[in-house]
Parts: C-alpha cells; structure tokens; sequence
C-alpha cells in the first residue's frame, strides 16, 4: 500500500476512536442520553468510508449503514463534532436536528440512508436502492452493513434471495460485521457457524470474509469485492471479523471489554514499517484529542430543539 495511503487511514482510525472515546466520555458527564458506536471497527470501517464512491442519486453508492459506522462516514467527511451533536441532541445535528439516537446517520447528499434502530431491517431497504441502481446502470452500487447477531434476522435471508433471483441480479455489496457477540449473547450460542459469509453459498452469491482488524487487508478486500459488484452487477457478501472495544452500548455502561485492538495493532505494525513511530503516532492522538476537546466545548453551547420544532420534518401533518 502506498505509504502516505497508510498513514491517511491511520490518521482517521485515530480521529474516530478518540471522537468514540470523547461520546463515551460526554454521556457519562451527563452530556448525552444514550452512547453507541464502532471502537474496534476502525480498521475495516475507515477503508469502507475511503473506497465509497460518495455522491448523490442512483450513479454513486448508497449506504445503508448501521450503529456502529461512525468511522465510515468520518473516512468520507463528516466532521466529528456533528456526531457530538447527534448524541447531545442539539438542533445542530445535521443527521436528525437532535431527535434521533446517537449513531443513527442520515446523509442525504452522500446517500447515506436514514440508519434504523431495528437491527437488519437496512438489509432490505438496501434492496431498493440496489434495484434502481439495476435499472439506472452505471457503475453506482448499494452498500448494507449489520452485525453477526442481526443475520438471524428474516431480513437478512430476504436480501440474500432478492439480491440473486436468477436475470434480476442486484449490484449490492452485503456486509457483515462480525464482533462474536449480540449485545450479551455469543454468537457461538446462535449461530451453527463463525463463517457467515457462507450463508451465500445456497444461492450462487459470491463471499468472502477478511480480518476486519486489518486495514490493509480490508482495504484489498473491498477493492476486489467493490470491483464486482460495479462491473458484474451482482451481489457479494463479505464477512469482517471485527472487536466491540466498549461493549454493546451506553447501555452496558460503555466499559472496555477487551479483544484485539485493531489501532494498536496497526500502530506497531507501522512502526515495524518505518513509518510511523510511538512518539509521531502519539501526536497524532494528542492532535484528535485537543480537537474533541474543542467540538465538546463548542456543542454545550449550542441550542437545543424546542416545542415549536416538534412538527417539523413529520411526512404527514393532519390539514388543521
Ligand atoms: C428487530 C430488532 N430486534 C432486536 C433488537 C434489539 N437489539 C439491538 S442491538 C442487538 C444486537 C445486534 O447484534 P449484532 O447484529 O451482532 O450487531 P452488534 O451490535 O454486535 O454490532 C439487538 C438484538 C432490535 N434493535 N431490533
């Protein structure tokens, strides 16, 4: 990988952990309702967010992503204060005007799809977006992410079989985030198997799984399944192995639960590379972390919805 490449990806990776770790730190001040978000996905996540071609309309990729890919839109732009805000829920938050949960990522000029709370139910949104990417042409494709647990979820089966009726293909790239656990359940109790990427065997749909705590390998692995559903226009599923650094959530009070880290590990490995050292790596954090430290200050000053905005943005409004 081209070695200013490397680095990029490592400086995003650094500038969301600390942005997650920042949340974490606001919601146990009292600065937010409700925490949840990707530590531990950086790796995988910000390659996503890099290789997106971002755009609006049918001719670039739609995402339809979940709770935990705060790195990816990160990796394509969205500066870490707006996430502040969604989570403090000041009118400022440019994905919901403060009225949805934190990591619920709505970004209409990047296609970026409204995030639902109820897990897999992106899976078939995805759908649609994919089928008029069909008709339309082109080389714009449909991308869905979702956890290992939510695969048990109907919807997840019906994106397999929509996606892959035999003439009525659909250009989607499915991803699974697999953490190894659903909220407190192992997978290992739910599922017969850690290789869900098989689950497209039965219906002739092309896999893969890759080490989602490698950037690089992610990143080689994205290119090639990216490149398959742009030009062949029919769908691909791709497993990432990946950590859940903070457990499930704000919920499970956001404590470290171990697993392998995926900065760490791509921090010694740069450094073995010569090319970034603790002490420049170590800025680097500092760097994100005064910047945080800013946004925070920034965003408790900033206005919070009142009642008179309660029927904005409703689809329907009864004629008075
Ligand atoms: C339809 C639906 N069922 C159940 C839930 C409750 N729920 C929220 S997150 C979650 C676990 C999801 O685990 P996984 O898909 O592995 O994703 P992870 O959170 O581990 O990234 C569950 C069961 C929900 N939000 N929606």
């Amino acid at each position: 990988m081209d070695p200013k490449l490397a680095l990029h990806i490592h400086d995003v990776m650094v500038q969301s952990r600390q942005t997650e770790e920042a949340l974490i730190r606001m919601m146990r001040s009292g600065h937010g309702y409700f925490w949840i978000g990707g530590p531990g996905e950086e790796a995988f996540g910000v390659p996503l967010g890099l290789l997106v071609d971002k755009g609006s309309g049918p001719a670039h990729d739609y995402l339809h992503l979940h709770y935990r890919s705060s790195c990816t839109v990160m990796a394509m732009g969205t500066a870490p204060i707006d996430l502040l805000r969604q989570m403090r829920s000041t009118i400022t938050d440019p994905f919901s005007g403060g009225r949805n949960f934190a990591g619920h990522l709505s970004i209409p000029q990047w296609n970026v799809v409204p995030g639902t709370s109820t897990i897999e139910t992106q899976y078939v949104t995805a759908l649609g977006t994919a089928w008029v990417q069909r008709r339309h042409g082109g080389t714009g494709i449909s991308i869905v992410n979702g956890g290992d647990a939510g695969t048990a979820e109907g919807d997840f089966a019906s994106c397999l079989n929509w996606s892959s009726r035999p003439g009525q293909e659909l250009p989607i790239l499915m991803i699974v985030t697999h953490n190894g656990i659903g909220i407190s359940t192992p997978a290992a109790q739910v599922q017969n198997t850690p290789a869900l990427h098989e689950r497209a065997i039965p219906f002739g749909i092309r896999h893969g799984r890759v080490d989602g705590n490698d950037p690089q390998a992610s990143w080689a692995a994205l290119q090639e399944a990216m490149a398959y559903v742009r030009t062949e226009r029919r769908p691909f599923l791709l497993q990432a192995d990946v950590s859940r650094l903070y457990g499930h959530s704000s919920s499970s009070g956001a404590r470290p639960e171990g697993g392998r880290d995926c900065l760490s590990e791509y921090e010694a490995k740069l450094a073995d590379q010569g090319l970034l050292s603790p002490q420049q790596a170590a800025q680097i954090h500092e760097r994100w972390r005064e910047h945080l430290r800013d946004a925070v200050h920034q965003v408790l000053k900033e206005p919070m919805p009142t009642k008179d905005d309660v029927f904005t943005h409703i689809f329907y409004r009864a004629p008075d």
